[in-house]
């Protein structure tokens, strides 16, 4: 008898053009590795409402299409990979609904991510604290065994794990606890501009040095690469090495898969200069092919919305089981 294939559930928010992050922390392992499970890939529509400043309707729109052309200009193959449109799928607002009932308010303000995106904010909307629950219903819809995301969202897949085990302590069991699963190079990209905080595409909307975009013209990616924020020193000293070229250094790894014990023993002694000039060199091998790809994807939209279509029919299938599981198991319905 074969095995149940392990079903992994990711997810990308359309708030923006996907950068460097995006694709090293999450599309690139997603890519490598999605033969050897099911995949259901999902861009968070509902999600990206938490941001109201980067959001319009047409604007939203347009974001979705094009993080489904760089799935697909990615690797992401449709033929073993589900991909769809979050809000396409009633259920996850619904599950989310029912886990907000069950989910204490003190788990969700001790978020990292809701305490650095409300900081200096004058009113903060409770979409915003709520996105962990969201994220939470849209894993269990699925009864992912895995989610496979950037270290950064650690902490909201160990949440996901708590509202499952809540709920099935309070109502049976109903709802698949999840695993979870850092890639091994799913490490956190930084900001070029500032290596203390994360490379994230609100940031980079109002910032050029911060992020390299995957649609960039690869002329730019070279200046941003050069112009990254190292240190006061010019050359690289082992056991001294600032946040700025431990950043370099990681993307340089995640690109080309050397090791960064191997990276930074190369660079011993030589000048951030070269080490900058190779990371350029490398990105833009790497982001060549999935720009060509994805140029030629993103306004073909009756071939994208062809993909959603087939995709969404499945997840709808999928989410509706669990729904109703859960329905059944607190009264609802
Ligand atoms: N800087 C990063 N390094 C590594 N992985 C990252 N991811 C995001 N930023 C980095 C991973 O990319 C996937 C999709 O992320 P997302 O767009 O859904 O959410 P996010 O983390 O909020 O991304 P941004 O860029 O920071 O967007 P904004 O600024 O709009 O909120 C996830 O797997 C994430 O781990």
């Amino acid at each position: 008898m074969s095995t149940p294939r392990v079903r992994a559930f990711s997810g990308v928010q359309p708030t923006g053009r996907l950068h460097l992050g995006n694709y090293l922390g999450a599309i690139k392992p997603w890519v490598r590795e999605q033969n050897k499970r099911e995949n259901i890939f999902c861009v968070v529509d509902l999600h990206a409402l938490t941001i109201p400043e980067v959001i319009q309707a047409d604007r939203l729109r347009e974001n979705c299409a094009s993080v489904v052309a760089a799935f697909l200009a990615s690797g992401i193959d449709p033929a073993v990979s589900s991909i769809f449109i979050q809000s396409h799928v009633r259920q996850h607002a619904e599950l989310c609904w029912v886990l907000n009932c069950v989910t204490p308010l003190g788990w969700l303000d001790r978020m990292t991510q809701f305490k650095s995106k409300s900081e200096g904010r004058e009113t903060v909307g409770t979409g915003l604290l709520d996105y962990p629950v969201l994220q939470a219903a849209d894993i269990l819809l699925y009864d992912a065994d895995i989610v496979p995301v950037g270290e950064d969202q650690k902490q909201h897949i160990e949440l996901a794990r708590d509202i499952a085990v809540r709920f099935n302590h309070l109502f049976g069991d109903t709802l698949k606890v999840p695993g979870l699963s850092v890639p091994p190079t799913g490490a956190r990209v930084m900001g070029l501009d500032d290596p203390t905080a994360k490379m994230s595409k609100s940031i980079a909307e109002q910032r050029p040095n911060h992020a390299i975009m995957l649609d960039q013209d690869l002329g730019k990616v070279r200046k941003v690469i050069m112009k990254a924020v190292t240190d006061g020193g010019c050359e690289y000293r082992p056991g001294e090495a600032s946040a700025g070229v431990v950043n370099l250094m990681g993307i340089l790894s995640a690109v080309t898969g050397e090791a960064v014990g191997e990276i930074a023993a190369r660079f011993d002694g030589r000048g951030y200069g070269y080490l900058k000039a190779e990371v350029a060199d490398a990105v833009i091998a790497e982001l060549t092919p999935v720009q060509g790809e994805y140029l030629r994807l993103v306004d073909d939209r009756p071939f994208l919305d062809g993909i959603l279509r087939g995709s969404t029919d499945k997840a709808r299938g999928i989410a509706e089981q669990t729904m109703s599981r859960v329905r059944a198991a607190v009264g609802i319905g």
